[in-house]
């Protein structure tokens, strides 16, 4: 990748902003002209997947396991430094899925905690959202509520609005505080930190674009599924000592038949962990969280 940087922050501001207020912005990763490279290898795979609406959806929720650019982003020394700060030097990617928000739409994401329908048994968890477009508040960037997240787990309502990205559409069953929130907008090639018991939301996309960003979940290898599950994960830093998830190795090259196949195991999985006790009519592709 042919990165720029800006000065980078020092790590201690990352953890002591992280621990404040539940997250960390803006983050330098990379140059806009890599984010712009990324974005049209996924739009290029976009289009080779036609209307194969399965294939589409894969490729959307498991990017780092079907392209190469993905798997390189995950790992990239950016992030792995910064997310070390806080979960520690160990290091796994739990998924690593986009939210898109195409021109003009009303897809929206409900203020909502991140961990509660993860079946994880801890908060060793960060998520890095990497924006490959700009994140505007004309296109919908995120909001955060800083401090929220020491709250902890709080209840949620399953509404499953039908522009919600969410799976459930699941909302904070709690009056938030919106005007206390604050705007994470981004350049391309930027990510936002955020921790999983953080309130966040998003608004509709008002422009004629698209807005994406790929919301990589960062996990020490000590946490573990409370079904006891080994769900399949990506190792990018340190060790794993625990032996809680099964290790994916990296795709050697772009959308091969071994990685879809992985893809669709890695899916089957995620659905009965993230739709647990939902039924079955309510259970839709491209959804997330
Ligand atoms: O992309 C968005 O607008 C929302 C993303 C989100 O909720 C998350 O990454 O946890």
């Amino acid at each position: 990748m042919n990165d720029i940087l800006r000065s980078p922050a020092a790590p201690s501001a990352i953890a002591t902003a992280y621990d404040k207020d539940g997250f960390y912005f803006p983050l330098d990763v990379t140059s806009g002209t890599a984010a712009a490279a990324m974005l049209a290898d996924l739009e290029a795979a976009e289009a080779e997947c036609g209307s194969d609406r399965k294939r589409l959806s894969l490729l959307r929720s498991y990017p780092s396991q079907l392209l190469p650019s993905f798997a390189a982003l995950i790992r990239h020394p950016r992030l792995i430094e910064a997310v070390s700060q806080i979960i520690g030097p160990d290091v796994l990617v739990w998924s690593a899925g986009f939210f898109i928000k195409e021109a003009g739409s009303k897809s929206f994401v409900s203020w909502h905690q991140d961990l509660n329908y993860w079946g994880l048994d801890g908060d060793d968890e960060v998520t890095a959202w990497f924006a490959l477009t700009p994140a505007t508040v004309e296109n919908g960037c995120m909001r955060f509520v800083p401090g929220s997240h020491r709250m902890k787990d709080v209840p949620h309502v399953d509404k499953f609005a039908p522009d919600n990205l969410l799976t459930r559409g699941q909302e904070i069953a709690a009056e938030v505080d919106d005007a206390s929130a604050v705007n994470i907008t981004l350049r391309a090639g930027e990510a936002s930190l955020h921790h999983g018991h953080l309130f966040h939301a998003s608004g509709p996309n008002a422009t004629d674009t698209r807005r994406l960003g790929v919301a990589i979940r960062y996990v020490a290898p000590s946490m573990k599924q409370t079904s006891g599950d080994k769900l399949l994960v990506s190792h990018v830093a340190g060790e794993d000592r625990h032996g809680h998830f099964e290790h994916m190795p990296a795709p050697m090259g772009r959308l091969l038949a071994e990685d879809w196949e992985r893809a669709r195991r890695n899916a089957e999985m995620k659905k009965e962990i993230l739709y647990a006790g939902v039924k079955a009519e309510m259970v839709k592709e491209n959804r997330r969280g």
